[in-house]
């Protein structure tokens, strides 16, 4: 037996656990209000329109739909974006962002044989897995600051500043998983610097595009490397937060080369490796995106979801923040100033296993929480749990 999945294991023990108000804030999943993972609207509608038409379910291409991918490639990188005038980009459909991130990392083992993958620390777990499983040595540069509960930006731009020509260097483009700790505009900028002085190879995953401030703006990082001169880039995005279909495994890998000759042969590559592991992508899910970002009104009707799915996270920090306060544990104000789904809480391990055993409170043993799991019914009852446990 190898060790399971801490993240998806700790699903499993919260699915048998038989408590009633049992809060599963361990998988980063974003459920509604009512605690249901939402079906979008946008989706929905396009969904019954596909039911209508009945369509044929034959092979897709290896590299996806390209009504798909030429829309990704809009959204990544921004409509405007010189590289995609240059035709200096080349996309294709994948399983998941977990895919793109598998995808990317066997194409680098082939173009970099010998580098190694530095990663945040922490970050998440598959990172390390998926990296190592393509043969790769991982190593870590400085990332959260427990002291602060914010980002050690010296240590990180020491560390960055270390690593040898060559190295690929995972960064996350917003909504850091685990820590919800994120880079300021100004921070990237020196990033992007130290990245290009170094000559690092960028691989940035997405893989939640619009959870914190909006569509362009979570892209800052993507959009600064596209304006840096850095020859050749790689961006994993991912659907399944921001459409909510997590089980569509709807994500892309973008691969940015010095021409678009060299785009050209980066996408014959990427075909090639993804034959050799599954052939083509799904059809049904990469269907329902691009019929939504390919339709004016679809395309604004989702925004306006996605707005309100981040508004609702933002609203579930701050009465976190205010209702732990009013308890008299003002020290968890740090809540409101990370981003994204997750909150590195700093909560023990110790303190992490009371809230499971004592109050059917499901959190990852890192202290990680999944902010986009709370809404006004369990706010209090995690709160109070919370609470008990830090005494
Ligand atoms: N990268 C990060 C940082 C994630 O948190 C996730 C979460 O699911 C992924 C990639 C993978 O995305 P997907 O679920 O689309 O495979
Ligand atoms: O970190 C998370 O909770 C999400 C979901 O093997 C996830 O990214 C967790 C574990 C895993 C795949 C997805």
């Amino acid at each position: 037996m190898t060790p399971g999945d801490p993240i998806l294991g700790l699903t499993e023990a919260f699915v048998a656990d038989k408590r009633p108000g049992k809060v599963n804030l361990g998988v980063g999943i974003y459920y509604d209000e009512s605690g249901r993972i939402p079906v979008l609207r946008a989706v929905r509608q396009v969904e019954e329109a596909l039911a209508k038409e009945s369509l044929p379910r034959g092979y897709l291409p290896i590299d996806g739909l390209s009504a798909y991918t030429q829309a990704t490639q809009k959204l990544v990188f921004g409509p405007d974006s010189s590289l995609l005038a240059a035709g200096r980009v080349a996309t294709s459909q994948t399983i998941g962002g977990s895919g793109a991130l598998r995808v990317g990392a066997e194409l680098l083992k082939k173009a970099l044989p010998k580098a190694k993958v530095a990663i945040s620390s922490p970050s998440w777990e598959n990172h390390r897995v998926v990296f190592n499983a393509a043969g790769f040595e991982v190593v870590d540069y400085a990332y959260y600051d427990a002291a602060t509960n914010g980002l050690d930006f010296a240590g990180m731009l020491a560390d960055l500043g270390k690593l040898e020509p060559g190295t690929v260097v995972l960064l996350h483009a917003c909504c850091h998983n685990p820590t919800g700790v994120d880079l300021s505009v100004e921070q990237w900028k020196q990033v992007v610097a130290v990245v290009k002085e170094r000559n690092l190879l960028p691989f940035i995953d997405m893989a939640y595009q619009g959870f914190d401030k909006g569509i362009d703006e979570d892209a800052a990082a993507v959009r600064l490397f596209a304006e840096s001169g850095i020859d050749s880039f790689v961006v994993a995005n991912s659907y399944s937060k921001s459409f909510s279909l997590y089980g569509e495994r709807v994500g892309a890998l973008s691969v940015v080369g010095a021409s678009r000759d060299e785009a050209l042969r980066v996408q014959s590559l990427v075909k090639r490796i993804i034959r050799s592991i599954y052939s083509s992508p799904s059809t049904h899910g990469g269907a329902l995106v691009a019929g939504v970002l390919n339709s004016v009104e679809l395309r604004a009707l989702w925004e306006q979801e996605l707005t309100e799915m981040r508004e609702r996270i933002h609203a579930m920090r701050a009465g976190m923040v205010e209702k732990l306060a009013a308890n008299g544990a003002a020290q968890f104000a740090f809540i409101q100033k990370q981003a994204g789904m997750f909150s590195y809480s700093g909560l023990s391990k110790a303190q992490v296993d009371r809230l499971r055993e004592e109050h059917a409170i499901y959190a990852i043993g890192t202290g990680r929480i999944c902010v986009a799991a709370l809404n006004r019914s369990n706010l209090d009852t995690v709160v109070a749990a919370v609470t008990a446990v830090i005494r």
